[in-house]
């Protein structure tokens, strides 16, 4: 589904069903694109296609939510643990400025070092498509977001997102705040941390958007090629965590005692999470 308004992307979803479950995401689809916060849309569409070929099974990312006080606190969080995996300040700003100009259908591929966009269609971006979750997943991941207490759809759907690019050839890192204009918490996907949520990621007057951060050796194209084309299906569930400071963030070093690769080792006092 891409709902748009005066040219303008304002919502966009899509997903990988059986075809009798077609009529009911259609009725879903077109809510959620007519009860967006960026408005009415002037033009909605709606593409139902066969998948041209069996899809791959990937398992979905585990998830924590982290301690952030607020926005500046967030935004310092992600930043020490995308340098930590080589990505510089310049592209992270680089990233902060898509968030803030927003308007885009699809995300942006930063170099990790330069902060270039590396996407051929800058307007545009680059979509992650041919998505979905098989039904037993499905049913397993949605326990376990209501189980954590946290808001269902968004997360549902992001994390799904997100696990398929984690998989992607070259992927360092997504980094990605909402383009609904109240929804505040954004997140930061790696294949080494898992999906992290940072409550107050965005700032108030950003529009919202998602980049990813690739290795300098990745072939563009076949990312492209991956992320657009490649039908994928979250087949196994990852734990919903819960709230872990940052120091906890690696995923190395889960369970090993008096392990703590995570950064900011020395927590601030009087952080509160919010
Ligand atoms: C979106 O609105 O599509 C992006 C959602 C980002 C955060 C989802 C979450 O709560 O984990």
């Amino acid at each position: 589904m891409r709902a748009e308004k005066k040219g303008r992307h304002i919502s966009g979803a899509e997903g990988i069903f059986t075809l009798d479950r077609i009529p009911e995401v259609l009725e879903d689809y077109s809510g959620k694109a007519l009860s967006h916060t960026n408005g009415t849309p002037s033009r909605m569409s709606f593409v139902v296609e066969p998948l041209p070929r069996r899809p791959t099974l990937v398992p979905s990312l585990p998830v924590f939510t982290l301690e952030t006080a607020n926005t500046p606190d967030a935004r310092e969080v992600a930043g020490e643990i995308l340098s930590g995996i080589g990505v510089s300040t310049r592209a992270i700003e680089a990233a902060f400025k898509v968030f803030a100009k927003g308007g885009m259908r699809g995300a942006a591929i930063l170099d990790p070092l330069t902060g270039n966009r590396l996407e051929p269609d800058k307007k545009r971006g680059v979509r992650a498509s041919m998505l979905g979750i098989t039904g037993a997943a499905e049913k397993k991941l949605i326990s376990q977001i209501e189980a954590r207490g946290l808001q269902g759809t968004r997360l549902f759907e992001a994390l799904i997102l997100a696990s398929k690019v984690a998989a992607a050839p070259g992927i360092l890192a997504e980094l990605c705040t909402s383009d609904n204009g109240n929804y505040m918490t954004g997140y930061l996907s790696t294949p080494l941390h898992g999906y992290l949520r940072l409550p107050n990621l965005k700032k108030k007057t950003d529009r919202g958007g998602r980049v990813f951060f690739v290795s300098r050796a990745e072939r563009i194209e076949s990312l492209i090629e991956y992320l657009e084309e490649t039908p994928v299906l979250v087949g196994k569930i990852s734990p919903v965590g819960g709230i872990i400071s940052p120091h906890e963030t690696d995923l190395r070093d889960r369970g090993k005692p008096g392990g703590k690769k995570g950064v900011r080792k020395k927590v601030r006092a009087g952080r509160s999470s919010s």
